[in-house]
């Protein structure tokens, strides 16, 4: 009896004081078979003598043997919660996120100059009464030319060639294509309402171009157009000074010169003198001093006629600029290539 009951007492000290060293869950596993294993385990095998005592010291070895099995079951389960909280606390702070670290910088987007000259447009010509349309970019022949008095064999054809869709109307009379102007808007425009009109249409067009410093084959134009009882060419001019004291500050010089488009009597262009070169010549304004930055005048009668306007009753004017010249001079940018190369060195700068 005294040799179970020592060897019991024996095998829960030693066993309890092996799990205090162990420290991961492999050595927990290796613990448990050494000392409870159903088989093998070291109590489970004293515990199978029991039976062989007397019966008088069976009482008192069964109350020993149930507290040892208890002492170890209750060790091993804290054991196994102390080494499992450990190895979840190790899982975790390996994965911990260092809030301290600086965030990633989100890019900011702006407007392109572009975009940023047509508003600046846009602004200088709402408060004389100018509303904003936009029009199509692939545009039928009839608008873009014909019905600007530029019939297909006309001249002016050439200097406005563009890229063309293979894509007629039903009496074959009208292919498609991509505009070279905003100015087959002033026809839709007018054949749509009424005067008085006093509106801008910013927009995209094309052109079979020779690119260079100040000539883009696709790039932003903006149309104006005012149609009205008793308009001059005072108006015209009134109104264009204005703008571009409002663009170009005071000082800026502005020259207007007989100019020739097919869908207006009398017409000019419109220079602002060179940023680059102060009037004196260079490759920015080609040697002139000057860079033109639209074309204007006043609506051809023909015009008013085709859309069912009475020329003695209603006059006007009309321009259309090109904001990416305006831009070249309110900025000093020396090509207008730099526009649409995507380069951020160049956009990140407006
Ligand atoms: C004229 C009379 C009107 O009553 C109404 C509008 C016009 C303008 C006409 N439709 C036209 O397109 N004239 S234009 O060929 O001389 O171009 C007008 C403006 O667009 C130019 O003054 C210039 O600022 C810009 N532009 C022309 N070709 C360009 C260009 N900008 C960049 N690249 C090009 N290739």
């Amino acid at each position: 009896m005294s040799t179970l009951t020592d060897e019991l007492t024996d095998v829960e000290s030693s066993a309890l004081a092996e799990l205090e060293r162990i420290s991961d869950r492999d050595a927990l596993e290796e613990w448990r078979v050494t000392w409870q294993g159903r088989r093998q385990g070291r109590l489970p095998k004293l515990l199978e003598q029991l039976p062989t005592l007397p019966i008088e010291d069976r009482r008192e070895a069964g109350q020993l043997a149930n507290r040892v099995r208890t002492a170890l079951e209750n060790a091993y389960e804290e054991r196994r919660a102390v080494l499992e909280h450990a190895s979840v606390s190790q899982r975790l702070s390996a994965e911990a996120i260092d809030v301290t670290l600086p965030g990633r910088r989100v890019p900011a987007g702006g407007l392109h100059p572009t975009t940023q000259t047509l508003r600046e447009i846009i602004d200088a010509f709402k408060p004389m009464g100018f509303t904003v349309v936009e029009g199509p970019e692939v545009e039928w022949d009839y608008y873009n030319f014909e019905a600007l008095n530029i019939p297909a064999d006309h001249p002016a054809r050439d200097q406005w060639d563009t890229l063309w869709l293979d894509i007629e109307d039903d009496d074959g009379k009208r292919p498609l294509l991509l505009r070279t102007h905003t100015s087959p808007m002033q026809v839709r425009i007018m054949e749509a309402q009424e005067p008085p009109i006093r509106v801008l249409v910013p927009g995209r067009v094309f052109r079979h171009e020779a690119t260079d410093a100040s000539h883009e084959s696709v790039f932003f134009q903006v149309e104006g157009l005012a149609i009205d009882r008793g308009i001059t060419f005072a108006d015209l001019k009134g109104t264009l000074y204005a703008f571009a004291r409002r663009m170009f500050g005071p000082d800026r010089r502005v020259r207007f010169r007989c100019d020739f488009f097919p869908f207006v009597e009398p017409g000019v262009d419109m220079a602002i003198d060179c940023f680059a070169c102060k009037g004196n010549g260079c490759r920015v304004c080609s040697q002139s001093g000057w860079l033109e930055i639209m074309g204007a005048g006043m609506v051809h009668p023909k015009i008013l006629q085709r859309v069912g306007y009475d020329p003695d009753e209603y006059t006007g004017f009309a321009f259309g600029m090109g904001p990416e010249r305006i831009a070249m001079l309110r900025h000093g940018i020396d090509d207008i290539r730099h526009f649409y190369a995507n380069d951020l060195n160049f956009l990140e700068q407006f």
